[in-house]
Protein backbone atom coordinates (compact mmCIF):
# COMPACT_ATOMS: atom_id res chain seq x y z
CA UNK A 1 0.00 0.00 0.00
CA UNK A 2 0.80 3.90 -0.37
CA UNK A 3 -0.22 6.72 -0.21
CA UNK A 4 -0.33 8.14 -3.50
CA UNK A 5 -3.51 6.12 -5.20
CA UNK A 6 -2.74 3.66 -7.89
CA UNK A 7 -4.29 4.62 -11.38
CA UNK A 8 -6.23 1.29 -11.35
CA UNK A 9 -8.18 2.46 -8.54
CA UNK A 10 -9.04 6.66 -9.80
CA UNK A 11 -12.30 4.69 -11.23
CA UNK A 12 -13.36 5.09 -7.09
CA UNK A 13 -11.91 8.58 -6.89
CA UNK A 14 -14.28 9.51 -10.05
CA UNK A 15 -17.46 8.03 -8.48
CA UNK A 16 -16.46 9.82 -5.63
CA UNK A 17 -16.09 12.86 -6.74
CA UNK A 18 -19.23 12.53 -8.80
CA UNK A 19 -20.99 12.39 -5.20
CA UNK A 20 -19.41 14.51 -3.53
CA UNK A 21 -19.69 17.17 -6.75
CA UNK A 22 -23.53 16.89 -7.20
CA UNK A 23 -24.51 19.95 -5.28
CA UNK A 24 -26.27 20.09 -1.83
CA UNK A 25 -27.01 22.29 0.81
CA UNK A 26 -23.27 21.72 2.90
CA UNK A 27 -25.41 22.29 5.66
CA UNK A 28 -23.39 20.11 8.17
CA UNK A 29 -19.60 21.53 6.81
CA UNK A 30 -21.31 24.65 7.24
CA UNK A 31 -22.26 24.19 10.94
CA UNK A 32 -18.94 22.82 12.14
CA UNK A 33 -17.28 26.14 10.62
CA UNK A 34 -19.70 27.78 12.09
CA UNK A 35 -19.38 26.48 15.46
CA UNK A 36 -15.55 26.62 15.29
CA UNK A 37 -16.06 30.56 14.38
CA UNK A 38 -18.31 30.80 17.90
CA UNK A 39 -15.72 28.93 19.97
CA UNK A 40 -13.08 31.70 18.54
CA UNK A 41 -11.03 28.76 16.69
CA UNK A 42 -10.14 29.96 13.15
CA UNK A 43 -12.37 28.12 10.57
CA UNK A 44 -9.35 27.30 8.37
CA UNK A 45 -8.09 24.78 11.14
CA UNK A 46 -11.37 22.88 11.49
CA UNK A 47 -11.98 22.55 7.64
CA UNK A 48 -10.73 18.99 6.85
CA UNK A 49 -13.34 17.68 9.76
CA UNK A 50 -15.92 20.40 8.06
CA UNK A 51 -15.16 17.72 4.48
CA UNK A 52 -15.19 14.42 6.36
CA UNK A 53 -18.30 15.23 7.81
CA UNK A 54 -19.98 16.33 4.37
CA UNK A 55 -18.15 12.67 2.99
CA UNK A 56 -19.88 10.44 5.93
CA UNK A 57 -23.17 12.10 5.25
CA UNK A 58 -22.77 11.70 1.20
CA UNK A 59 -22.06 7.83 2.11
CA UNK A 60 -25.36 8.04 3.95
CA UNK A 61 -27.10 9.04 0.84
CA UNK A 62 -25.77 6.85 -1.76
CA UNK A 63 -26.00 4.23 0.33
CA UNK A 64 -29.27 5.24 1.10
CA UNK A 65 -30.36 5.35 -2.38
CA UNK A 66 -29.46 1.49 -3.33
CA UNK A 67 -32.22 -0.71 -4.08
CA UNK A 68 -31.54 -2.12 -0.48
CA UNK A 69 -33.25 1.10 1.09
CA UNK A 70 -35.10 3.51 -0.74
CA UNK A 71 -34.43 2.95 -4.25
CA UNK A 72 -33.70 6.49 -5.48
CA UNK A 73 -32.83 7.19 -9.20
CA UNK A 74 -32.24 10.83 -8.64
CA UNK A 75 -30.05 12.49 -6.06
CA UNK A 76 -29.14 16.06 -5.60
CA UNK A 77 -31.13 16.71 -9.63
CA UNK A 78 -28.41 13.91 -11.00
CA UNK A 79 -28.32 9.83 -11.36
CA UNK A 80 -28.22 8.44 -7.84
CA UNK A 81 -24.40 6.61 -7.66
CA UNK A 82 -25.80 2.98 -8.26
CA UNK A 83 -27.42 4.75 -11.51
CA UNK A 84 -24.63 6.18 -12.81
CA UNK A 85 -22.10 4.08 -11.80
CA UNK A 86 -23.88 0.23 -10.57
CA UNK A 87 -24.76 -0.74 -7.91
CA UNK A 88 -21.04 -2.51 -6.70
CA UNK A 89 -19.06 0.47 -7.06
CA UNK A 90 -22.18 2.53 -5.46
CA UNK A 91 -21.42 0.72 -2.02
CA UNK A 92 -18.01 0.93 -2.76
CA UNK A 93 -17.89 4.25 -3.03
CA UNK A 94 -20.07 5.09 0.16
CA UNK A 95 -17.57 3.10 1.88
CA UNK A 96 -14.28 4.66 0.65
CA UNK A 97 -15.97 8.21 1.38
CA UNK A 98 -16.21 6.95 5.18
CA UNK A 99 -13.18 4.99 5.71
CA UNK A 100 -11.47 7.96 3.82
CA UNK A 101 -13.05 10.64 5.88
CA UNK A 102 -11.21 9.10 9.31
CA UNK A 103 -7.85 9.86 6.77
CA UNK A 104 -9.24 13.17 6.79
CA UNK A 105 -9.85 13.65 10.17
CA UNK A 106 -5.67 12.59 10.59
CA UNK A 107 -4.80 15.21 8.31
CA UNK A 108 -6.00 18.10 11.15
CA UNK A 109 -2.64 16.82 13.27
CA UNK A 110 -0.68 15.93 10.06
CA UNK A 111 -0.99 19.84 9.33
CA UNK A 112 -0.54 20.81 12.71
CA UNK A 113 -4.03 22.26 13.45
CA UNK A 114 -4.25 20.47 16.87
CA UNK A 115 -3.05 17.51 18.85
CA UNK A 116 -3.55 13.61 18.08
CA UNK A 117 -5.43 13.53 21.80
CA UNK A 118 -7.96 16.41 20.01
CA UNK A 119 -8.31 14.68 17.13
CA UNK A 120 -8.65 11.41 18.46
CA UNK A 121 -11.38 13.05 20.78
CA UNK A 122 -13.48 14.42 17.59
CA UNK A 123 -13.07 10.86 16.11
CA UNK A 124 -14.34 9.35 18.82
CA UNK A 125 -17.47 11.87 18.46
CA UNK A 126 -17.78 11.46 14.94
CA UNK A 127 -18.14 7.04 15.17
CA UNK A 128 -20.94 8.17 18.28
CA UNK A 129 -22.97 10.26 15.25
CA UNK A 130 -22.31 8.20 12.27
CA UNK A 131 -22.23 4.66 13.80
CA UNK A 132 -24.89 2.13 15.49
CA UNK A 133 -25.31 4.60 18.23
CA UNK A 134 -26.45 7.41 15.86
CA UNK A 135 -27.12 7.64 12.06
CA UNK A 136 -26.61 3.83 11.28
CA UNK A 137 -28.59 2.98 14.14
CA UNK A 138 -31.50 5.98 13.47
CA UNK A 139 -31.40 4.19 9.67
CA UNK A 140 -32.18 0.60 10.85
CA UNK A 141 -35.14 1.67 12.75
CA UNK A 142 -36.24 3.39 10.16
CA UNK A 143 -36.49 0.63 7.71
CA UNK A 144 -37.02 -1.97 10.24
CA UNK A 145 -40.10 -0.09 11.90
CA UNK A 146 -43.77 -1.44 11.79
CA UNK A 147 -45.85 1.31 10.42
CA UNK A 148 -48.52 0.67 12.88
CA UNK A 149 -45.91 1.96 16.11
CA UNK A 150 -45.78 5.02 14.67
CA UNK A 151 -46.55 6.78 17.93
CA UNK A 152 -44.76 10.56 18.14
CA UNK A 153 -42.31 9.85 20.34
CA UNK A 154 -41.09 6.64 17.78
CA UNK A 155 -40.80 9.00 14.89
CA UNK A 156 -38.81 11.11 16.79
CA UNK A 157 -36.21 8.98 18.13
CA UNK A 158 -35.77 7.62 14.82
CA UNK A 159 -35.31 10.82 13.60
CA UNK A 160 -32.74 12.46 16.59
CA UNK A 161 -30.41 8.74 15.59
CA UNK A 162 -30.95 8.88 11.98
CA UNK A 163 -30.93 12.31 10.83
CA UNK A 164 -30.23 14.57 14.24
CA UNK A 165 -27.25 12.85 15.08
CA UNK A 166 -24.66 13.90 12.58
CA UNK A 167 -26.03 17.52 12.51
CA UNK A 168 -25.68 17.79 16.69
CA UNK A 169 -21.74 15.84 15.94
CA UNK A 170 -21.17 18.94 13.22
CA UNK A 171 -22.06 21.80 16.21
CA UNK A 172 -20.28 19.59 18.64
CA UNK A 173 -16.74 17.99 16.50
CA UNK A 174 -15.36 21.62 17.50
CA UNK A 175 -15.88 21.70 21.30
CA UNK A 176 -14.13 18.27 20.62
CA UNK A 177 -11.38 19.46 18.65
CA UNK A 178 -10.95 22.72 21.00
CA UNK A 179 -11.28 21.19 24.52
CA UNK A 180 -14.10 23.94 25.20
CA UNK A 181 -15.60 24.22 28.61
CA UNK A 182 -18.82 22.61 29.92
CA UNK A 183 -21.06 25.83 29.69
CA UNK A 184 -20.29 26.11 26.13
CA UNK A 185 -20.48 22.97 25.12
CA UNK A 186 -24.10 22.22 26.69
CA UNK A 187 -25.19 25.28 24.86
CA UNK A 188 -23.61 23.96 22.17
CA UNK A 189 -25.29 20.55 22.27
CA UNK A 190 -29.06 22.18 22.94
CA UNK A 191 -28.73 24.11 19.75
CA UNK A 192 -27.58 20.99 17.84
CA UNK A 193 -30.36 18.88 19.50
CA UNK A 194 -33.07 21.41 18.49
CA UNK A 195 -31.41 22.05 15.42
CA UNK A 196 -31.37 18.35 14.51
CA UNK A 197 -34.65 17.36 14.91
CA UNK A 198 -35.99 20.90 13.30
CA UNK A 199 -34.50 19.99 10.28
CA UNK A 200 -35.84 16.55 9.82
CA UNK A 201 -39.26 18.33 10.93
CA UNK A 202 -38.59 20.88 7.71
CA UNK A 203 -37.77 17.74 5.55
CA UNK A 204 -40.49 15.93 6.22
CA UNK A 205 -42.80 19.68 5.73
CA UNK A 206 -40.81 19.58 2.08
CA UNK A 207 -42.05 16.45 1.28
CA UNK A 208 -43.65 16.68 -2.18
CA UNK A 209 -46.21 13.26 -0.15
CA UNK A 210 -48.39 15.44 1.39
CA UNK A 211 -49.51 12.41 4.11
CA UNK A 212 -47.67 9.39 3.76
CA UNK A 213 -44.01 8.57 2.96
CA UNK A 214 -43.32 5.33 0.88
CA UNK A 215 -40.01 3.52 0.91
CA UNK A 216 -39.39 2.69 -2.58
CA UNK A 217 -36.88 -0.42 -2.16
CA UNK A 218 -37.81 -3.95 -1.03
CA UNK A 219 -39.84 -2.62 2.37
CA UNK A 220 -42.64 -0.76 0.18
CA UNK A 221 -43.97 0.75 3.92
CA UNK A 222 -44.73 3.67 4.86
CA UNK A 223 -42.05 5.52 6.63
CA UNK A 224 -41.51 7.24 10.09
CA UNK A 225 -42.84 10.70 9.34
CA UNK A 226 -44.26 13.39 10.80
CA UNK A 227 -46.68 14.14 8.22
CA UNK A 228 -48.73 11.44 9.21
CA UNK A 229 -49.32 12.10 12.98
CA UNK A 230 -49.77 16.07 12.60
CA UNK A 231 -51.46 18.69 10.70
CA UNK A 232 -49.29 21.06 8.69
CA UNK A 233 -49.61 23.75 10.89
CA UNK A 234 -48.45 21.55 13.87
CA UNK A 235 -45.80 20.99 12.21
CA UNK A 236 -44.81 24.41 11.40
CA UNK A 237 -45.38 25.32 15.09
CA UNK A 238 -43.32 22.68 16.29
CA UNK A 239 -40.50 23.43 14.00
CA UNK A 240 -40.66 27.02 15.23
CA UNK A 241 -41.03 25.69 18.83
CA UNK A 242 -37.50 24.02 18.24
CA UNK A 243 -35.85 26.57 15.93
CA UNK A 244 -36.43 29.06 19.06
CA UNK A 245 -35.10 26.95 21.55
CA UNK A 246 -31.55 26.59 19.37
CA UNK A 247 -31.44 30.36 19.21
CA UNK A 248 -32.32 30.77 22.61
CA UNK A 249 -29.67 28.05 23.46
CA UNK A 250 -27.07 30.01 22.20
CA UNK A 251 -28.30 33.73 23.15
CA UNK A 252 -25.77 34.13 25.67
CA UNK A 253 -22.99 33.50 23.21
CA UNK A 254 -22.19 37.00 21.58
CA UNK A 255 -21.22 38.08 17.76
CA UNK A 256 -19.42 35.32 17.40
CA UNK A 257 -22.31 32.65 17.39
CA UNK A 258 -24.23 34.45 14.29
CA UNK A 259 -23.44 32.56 11.57
CA UNK A 260 -25.06 29.64 14.23
CA UNK A 261 -28.13 31.92 14.81
CA UNK A 262 -28.54 32.31 10.68
CA UNK A 263 -28.18 28.34 10.01
CA UNK A 264 -31.22 28.02 12.39
CA UNK A 265 -33.32 30.93 11.03
CA UNK A 266 -32.26 28.87 7.11
CA UNK A 267 -33.82 25.74 8.76
CA UNK A 268 -36.96 27.69 9.54
CA UNK A 269 -37.79 28.97 6.48
CA UNK A 270 -35.79 26.65 4.09
CA UNK A 271 -37.84 26.30 0.60
CA UNK A 272 -35.47 23.25 -0.45
C1 LIG B 1 -27.61 4.37 4.66
C2 LIG B 1 -26.20 4.36 6.78
C3 LIG B 1 -27.25 4.98 5.96
C4 LIG B 1 -27.84 6.07 6.44
C5 LIG B 1 -28.79 6.88 5.70
C6 LIG B 1 -29.09 10.34 6.08
C7 LIG B 1 -29.79 9.08 5.85
C8 LIG B 1 -29.34 7.90 6.63
C9 LIG B 1 -30.74 8.96 4.95
C10 LIG B 1 -31.21 10.05 4.12
C11 LIG B 1 -32.66 9.92 3.94
C12 LIG B 1 -33.29 11.22 4.07
C13 LIG B 1 -33.72 11.86 2.80
C14 LIG B 1 -33.46 11.75 5.28
C15 LIG B 1 -34.09 13.04 5.49
C16 LIG B 1 -33.19 14.09 6.04
C17 LIG B 1 -31.94 14.14 5.31
C18 LIG B 1 -30.77 13.58 6.01
C19 LIG B 1 -31.90 14.67 4.11
C20 LIG B 1 -30.68 14.77 3.31
O1 LIG B 1 -29.83 15.74 3.85
P1 LIG B 1 -29.68 17.17 3.16
O2 LIG B 1 -31.04 17.75 2.86
O3 LIG B 1 -29.00 16.76 1.78
O4 LIG B 1 -28.76 18.00 3.98
P2 LIG B 1 -28.01 17.61 0.87
O5 LIG B 1 -28.14 16.98 -0.50
O6 LIG B 1 -28.45 19.04 0.86
O7 LIG B 1 -26.66 17.42 1.45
Amino acid sequence: MSNSISQRFLPIVESMRYSLGGGGKRLRPLLVLASAESLGIEPDRVLPAAVAIEWIHTYSLIHDDLPAFDDDDVRRGRASSHKRFGEAMAVLTGDALLTESFGLMLKLSELGHFTPTQVLNGISLLVQCSGISGMVGGQWLDVSSEPDLFSLPEVEFVHIHKTGAMILGSVLLPTRLHQADEAKIQARRRYGEALGLAFQISDDLLDSEPNIRYARGPRKKPKPCYTKLMSPSEIKGKLNTLIDSAVTAIANEGEKASALRGIAEYVRTRKK
